[in-house]
């Protein structure tokens, strides 16, 4: 679909006049479909057993088949990654106030706030973009019940000192997971660190089942009170135990999961891939990086990261992004302007960017650029030179 020149000029760039690099557009979060014979093989099996939802066959085989991949006990499959979150969070015993990173997507402070607990915000390592846990001992008072760190792009957090810090100080410890599916740490499959983890499936996710989410946790008696609390309290058919709410996978989310489990290595593989088309075409442009990851880990490569140093460009991140979209490739500034500067933290806690600067440097350098199965290497060829060419001509873009 592509159709433009690899070596661009001024002259070739949309926003100057030139044709758009691409005739359709090409998005960060492009939904994968996985093995749509074997899904609509399992959506027709759902219709025809007329078990839709409730404990159906097919959400207790993806459960089984996700805690045998992900090396963890118990994983309880929920309608979206934001309420396993909610119910992870109630079945924790949480209140009071939480550490957690502001640079994430806004789900997760907002599950915390939703029943009344305090996200305070803690800054983050620039090189990882995940929590920095120099920062968090500081941000400890006496309502602080939790640390929640975010896997970010799939990159693991320090467990092992935001463990060290949780324990010291009598601290839950749990994880938003939710880019993180099919990745490691230390070799250990992200999934069974801290008290719980929480996947997101949803749609732009690396595994998807529509929407869709899970916790997953090695202790027994958590994953009990989160799977009668994703079903509104029940512990038998007419018996309830607990404050509970909705949160209850579909079987056609399960079947679209099931489907899409056979085909994950295709999509791990296209992604590995298009990174390393990224490495070696943006390798050689000044001024912009690659948020690489750990070669020694297992990584999903969901997302194509890079940071554009205005100084050295000539160009403001934002500015990149007009170019990119005036081609047809929507890059995302995930995740800007960083949660404190959203509402209702902003209102409520407007001190807080003061004490996060490394979340205000990286949220206003950071593009997501697309990936997955859509895209190939002759495409990524042609973004890397629209960057180029927009670097380049930087002076000219200016009053565009
Ligand atoms: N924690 C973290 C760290 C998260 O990133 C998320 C979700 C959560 C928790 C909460 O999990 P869930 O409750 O969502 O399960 C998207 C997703 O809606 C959200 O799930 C995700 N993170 C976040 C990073 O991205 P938007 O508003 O950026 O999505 P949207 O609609 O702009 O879609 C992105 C691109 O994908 C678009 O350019 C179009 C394309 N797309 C999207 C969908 C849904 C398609 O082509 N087809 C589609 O069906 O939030």
């Amino acid at each position: 679909m592509s159709h433009s020149p690899v070596k661009r000029t001024a002259r070739d760039l949309a926003i100057l006049g030139g044709p758009k690099a691409f005739d359709e557009r090409y998005h960060v979060g492009r939904p994968e479909v996985g093995d749509r014979d074997r899904m609509v093989q399992l959506f027709n099996e759902v219709l025809d057993r007329r078990r839709l939802t409730n404990r159906g066959p097919l959400v207790q085989e993806l459960e089984a088949r996700l805690a045998e991949m992900l090396e963890v006990k118990h994983v309880i499959a929920t309608c979206n990654g934001t309420l396993a979150l909610e119910i992870a969070e109630r079945a924790l015993g949480l209140e009071g106030e939480v550490i957690v990173p502001s640079f994430t997507f806004v789900a997760t402070p907002h599950s915390l706030r939703w029943q009344g607990i305090t996200p305070v915000f803690c800054d983050i390592d620039p090189q990882t973009h995940t929590i920095d846990p120099s920062r968090v001992e500081e941000l400890i008072t006496p309502r602080t019940t939790a640390i929640l760190g975010v896997h970010l792009w799939g990159r693991p957090c320090d467990v092992e000192s935001l463990k060290a810090i949780a324990d010291r100080h009598g601290l839950k410890l749990f994880f938003d997971a939710a880019h993180a599916f099919g990745c490691s740490h230390h070799g250990r499959s992200i999934g069974g660190f801290g008290d719980a983890e929480v996947f997101s499936f949803q749609a732009t996710k690396f595994f998807n089942t529509l929407e869709g989410g899970a916790v997953a946790t090695n202790n027994d008696a958590l994953a009990t009170r989160v799977r009668r609390m994703k079903d509104f309290g029940f512990s038998g058919v007419d018996t309830v135990v607990s404050v509970g709410t909705n949160a209850k996978m579909s079987e056609i989310s399960a079947a679209m999961g099931l489907g899409g489990l056979e085909d994950l290595d295709r999509v791990l593989e296209a992604n590995r891939s298009n990174f390393e088309a990224y490495r070696t075409h943006l390798g050689s442009i000044l001024g912009v990086s690659l948020v690489d990851y750990d070669t020694r880990e297992r990584n999903n490569f969901q997302y194509v990261v890079i940071e554009v140093d205005s100084e050295t460009t000539g160009l403001v991140r934002d500015q990149l992004i007009t170019v990119l979209h005036a081609e047809n490739i929507r890059a995302r500034r995930y995740f800007w302007p960083g949660c404190h500067r959203m509402e209702p933290y902003a209102s409520e806690q407007p001190g807080a960017g003061e004490r996060l600067p490394e979340t205000e440097a990286v949220a206003a350098r950071v593009i997501t650029l697309p990936t997955g199965t859509a895209v190939d290497s002759a495409a990524i060829e042609i973004i890397c030179s629209v960057i180029r060419c927009a670097i380049e001509n930087a002076g000219m873009l200016e009053g565009s």
